[in-house]
């Protein structure tokens, strides 16, 4: 693969600081390096340009026009890259860059007449529309986005739009959803894996499936991997812990079959917040993870 790596050192998006600094920790966990060493050809584009929190004002959702230039600049990125048959691999920074690297994939995928399957690993549904949100948080409003609902500074960065359909989204892993977002869920039919299905099917089984939905008359597929779907035991240095998710080795076998589909176009590694982590134990499982999905093989 021709891998394209960009940083989005963004913390505009949550209300805990300290995720702006994931791209530099994952660096120095040699991303770059650990791709090469697999056989890919990488090149790191450096971080796309992100205004530094203190240089704003207000709070929330009061920093949502700032997030969606961000997220422009980031979709125009994807979207080239795509176009010459590169694959995108965003780190992270906060989710709401979501809604920028995924428009990009979507807009090169259907300049090809192909629709893009999107797989959202994470405990939250970011689900959220500015209106449905409590936090006000747009880290939490992503994967709304991305189907066309909300803010049309972030809902219209896909041309044409919407980036994606609900029946090409899977999400896997959550386990931490607001009312709002349940009711959605429900409503809109969105096909959801919680950690109860990995517990009760298997990892293997549920992703088997999440594949099918997210390849089943799509063009190919977007990983969006927020790491805060790993359990904090493994994974502390994220931005929004919450227990009870993903095992090292549960998060390895998702990274590998997603490796053996061949499905994958572009990925995002997000959320990884340096701060809250011990020494850099959380970019480094990040780095593990990538090597993984990008065809790291034992034998
Ligand atoms: C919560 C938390 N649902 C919110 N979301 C997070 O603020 O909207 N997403 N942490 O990653
Ligand atoms: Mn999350
Ligand atoms: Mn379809
Ligand atoms: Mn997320």
């Amino acid at each position: 693969r021709d891998v394209h790596v960009v940083g989005v050192p963004m913390d505009l998006g949550a209300s805990r600081r300290g995720v702006d600094m994931g791209p530099s920790a994952m660096r120095l966990a040699g991303v770059a390096e650990r791709l090469r060493a697999l056989g890919h050809a990488v090149e790191d584009h450096g971080n796309v340009r992100v205004p530094d929190r203190t240089s704003l004002t207000g709070s929330g959702r009061e920093f949502l026009p700032a997030i969606a230039q961000v997220c422009e600049e980031l979709a125009a990125f994807t979207a080239s890259v795509v176009r010459r048959g590169g694959t995108p691999l965003i780190l992270g920074g906060d989710h709401s860059l979501g809604a920028g690297s995924v428009a990009g994939v979507a807009t090169a995928l259907a300049e090809r007449g192909e629709a893009l399957g999107l797989i959202w690993l994470d405990a939250h549904g970011d689900l959220h529309t500015p209106e449905s949100s409590a936090s006000g948080n747009v880290h939490g409003m992503p994967v709304a986005h991305l189907l066309g609902l909300g803010d049309p500074r972030l809902a219209g960065l896909a041309k044409p739009g919407p980036a994606v359909k609900a029946e090409h989204l899977v999400f896997v892993g959550l386990r931490d959803l607001d009312p709002p977002e349940q009711a959605f869920i429900r409503q809109a039919g969105i096909r959801a894996f919680t950690m109860r299905d990995i517990d009760e099917r298997g990892l293997r089984a549920v992703m088997s499936d999440a594949l099918e939905i997210a390849t089943r008359g799509t063009g190919g597929v977007h990983v969006s991997c927020d790491a805060d779907w790993i359990d904090p035991a493994e994974a502390p240095g994220v931005g929004t812990p919450v227990r009870g998710g993903a095992t090292l080795r549960e998060a390895h076998l998702a990274m590998e079959i997603l490796a053996d589909s061949d499905a994958m176009l572009g990925m995002d590694l997000v959320e990884i917040n340096p701060i809250l982590d011990r020494r850099n134990h959380t970019a480094e499982l990040a780095v593990d993870l990538l090597a993984s999905a990008f065809g790291r093989r034992i034998i």
